[in-house]
């Protein structure tokens, strides 16, 4: 075994093998043992460490010896170290899913995975459902109109996603696939005896795995990334995962105020004066019941 350890990104894996992208191309390899991080075995997306093996006669060249510490990870779809969630919404067909959006905002915040909400479809010219998408989530969120159809801001989202693993979520039919297609490379990536087009669509069975981006980023294909579980909190701690909330928690007259109706609430105070957006709060309302309603089974 080649002593030297080379470093690279698992961008698939399938059958016991990852494929690992390094300077070198990409690698065939297997985890040694039960190589685990955080509990759970190998994801794509992780970086990782490899030895080379001296003989090409197995099916593989390569043996990961170690996996750095994850920025984050995801179980469904299982991948790790997400720089970007960019999360799809359409203008129509389907119409804007504030209440899925919020809560993939409350998972990516406490998974401190930064994101940026795209509107496609904006060349359907529905001004209106851009104007109530920026009113709600502009001051704390990044949010682009684009559009895969007139390729509008397509380039400015590219520059934006430059150098960076990023995973593409949002409800069927917002364009998605659409938008990936654009962004992604079509060039072959080749190694050794292993080489296939990055292209989507090409295999029936799909699996997650990351394609090549422009500007050096690297897209997680993660098909039906739809739906997304709230995380594992009391609902006392939803309050941490409203970016709005922030500068007033702990500052209400009570200390551990919620922000649901308690007197002297800052929050309330702010909805009122029209600073924070009473439809999110409305959100936050729903998603504190829930995780409530939850917690008693
Ligand atoms: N008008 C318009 N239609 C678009 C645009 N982008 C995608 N579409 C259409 O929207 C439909 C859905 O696009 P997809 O890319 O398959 O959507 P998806 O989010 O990947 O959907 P799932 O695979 O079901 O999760 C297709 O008919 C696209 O042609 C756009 O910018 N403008
Ligand atoms: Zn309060």
């Amino acid at each position: 075994m080649n002593s030297k350890l080379i470093t690279g990104t698992i961008i698939k894996g399938i059958g016991g093998f990852y494929y690992v992208k390094t300077e070198n191309g990409i690698i065939a390899t297997r985890g040694r043992g039960n190589l685990k991080r955080d509990g759970n075995s190998l994801l794509v997306g992780d970086e990782v460490k490899l030895s080379l093996l001296e003989s090409s006669e197995e099916s593989f060249q390569g043996i990961i010896e170690d996996v750095f510490p994850r920025k984050n990870s995801l179980i469904r779809p299982p991948i790790a170290n997400v720089d970007k969630l960019v999360l799809v919404v359409s203008a129509t067909k389907p119409r804007v899913n504030y209440e899925l959006l919020d809560r993939f905002l409350v998972v990516a915040e406490e998974k401190h995975i930064p994101v940026l909400i795209l509107m496609n479809k904006a060349d359907t010219g529905l001004e209106d459902e851009i104007s109530r998408l920026m009113h709600r989530y502009g001051n704390f969120y990044d949010c682009l109109p684009v559009s895969v159809i007139s390729k509008h801001n397509i380039s400015r989202l590219s520059e934006m996603l430059a150098d960076k693993k990023v995973a593409f979520a949002g409800p069927s039919g917002v364009g998605k696939s659409s938008i990936i297609n654009l962004l992604s490379d079509d060039g072959e990536m080749e190694t050794g005896e292993i080489s296939w087009k990055n292209q989507r669509g090409r295999h029936t069975t799909r699996h997650v795995e990351i394609l090549n981006g422009r500007h050096g980023s690297l897209i997680f294909d993660t098909p039906g990334f739809t739906s997304i579980d709230l995380p594992d909190i009391d609902n006392s701690e939803l309050k941490e995962y409203f970016p709005e909330f922030l500068s007033f928690n702990g500052k209400c007259k009570f200390q551990n105020c919620n922000h649901i109706k308690e007197p002297g609430c800052r929050v309330m105070e702010a909805i009122e004066q029209g600073s924070i957006n009473n439809e999110r709060h409305e959100s936050y309302i729903r998603l504190f019941n829930e995780i409530h309603e939850n917690s008693k089974y």
